[in-house]
């Protein structure tokens, strides 16, 4: 049988480039590009997708026959925390939407994004393991300990073959991040190549797990490709790319533009990220499935810095059309 892929949240800092891989992997005419807002970075077929609407979902669903679903629509942790009521109500309703309409569909593949926003100062920050004990300290973080609960209660009730990773924070440069803790890390990419100082909203020594955007993206699919029986987890897999703090970030991103400046005034998100690990032991996703990642902080400084001159220098662009720039 032909896969055909649903993705919902196409427009956002992973769905824009993960569609794109998605598209070449599978082709095209194989991937139903969704969004709540118009389509933006992506070519292909689009429908437009409001999740908290389980009769849309059903309803491209069945036009096209799909049976692959990734659902990558969500409030992230920063912005989470200006409406927690909003945000869980939008975080479980469009997963349970999903949930359902792969159920009743016999959908054969869903793919859920978890975070290390599950883990709270219950876990042990360093090399923090797979099972640790889960208190998240944000309604986002919340929101995803339930939803892989959820990923779990299906796969046990109904046989669905759900499948989910524990994202760190994504750098690329090919879309930009939507309220986050960890956006600072590409935020700061964008101030340095327009040689502008930045403002940074964590302590120059606070260290988050974080990972180079290619790196998520074929996470992603190794994982989708994976045999059922490989995967052993079905809550969700913790994955490691590499730590830093923006010390450490700043100090790379002077190696290649000396006269880069930065002032910290860390805000709230310093204490979410404060409550979030330093490191992660993703033991168990290297075990079942193979992943190792590729890029280290030397790699992913040399990357960002190389494309966003590019993006730039070409056509005079401003920030705000760097979705864009794929
Ligand atoms: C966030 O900062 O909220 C996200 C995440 C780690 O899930 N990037």
């Amino acid at each position: 049988m032909e896969n055909i892929i649903l993705v919902i949240g196409a427009n956002g800092q992973l769905g824009s480039v993960l569609t794109g891989a998605l598209q070449e992997k599978y082709g095209s005419k194989n991937v139903i590009v969704s969004d709540i807002s118009e389509q933006k970075t992506t070519k292909g077929i689009f429908e437009r997708i409001d999740a908290t609407n389980m009769d849309r979902i059903q309803e491209v669903v069945s036009k096209y026959s799909v049976t692959q679903i990734y659902h990558l629509a969500a409030i992230l942790s920063a912005n989470g925390e200006a409406n927690p009521l909003k945000t869980w109500d939008i975080n479980m309703k469009t997963l349970l939407n999903v949930l359902e309409v792969a159920r009743i569909n016999n959908i054969e593949k869903v793919f859920y994004p978890s975070s290390i926003a599950v883990f709270g100062s219950g876990a042990t920050q360093v090399n923090t393991p797979n099972d640790a004990y889960l208190d998240p300290a944000t309604v986002y973080g919340i929101s995803k300990v339930s939803g892989e609960n959820w990923a779990q209660y299906y796969y046990l009730k109904y046989g669905l073959d759900i499948r989910s990773i524990r994202y760190p924070g994504i750098v690329g440069y090919q879309s930009l991040p939507g309220g986050g803790t960890t956006d600072y890390a590409v935020d700061i990419f964008h101030k340095a190549v327009l040689d502008e100082t930045y403002t940074c909203f964590l302590s120059e020594n606070t260290t988050l797990p974080m990972m180079y955007i290619d790196d998520a993206v074929n996470a992603t699919i190794a994982l989708m490709e994976a045999p059922k029986e490989a995967i052993k987890i079905r809550t969700s897999y913790n994955i490691a790319g590499v730590s830093f703090s923006p010390k450490e970030v700043v100090s790379e991103i002077q190696k290649r533009i000396p006269n880069f400046n930065i002032i910290y005034a860390p805000d709230f998100r310093e204490e979410i990220a404060k409550n979030w690990p330093k490191s992660i032991d993703d033991s168990a996703a290297n075990a079942d499935w193979g992943w190792t990642p590729e890029y280290n902080l030397s790699e992913i400084t040399d990357v960002m810095i190389h494309a966003l001159n590019d993006y730039y220098n070409k056509e005079n662009k401003s920030k705000k059309d760097i979705s864009l720039c794929i």
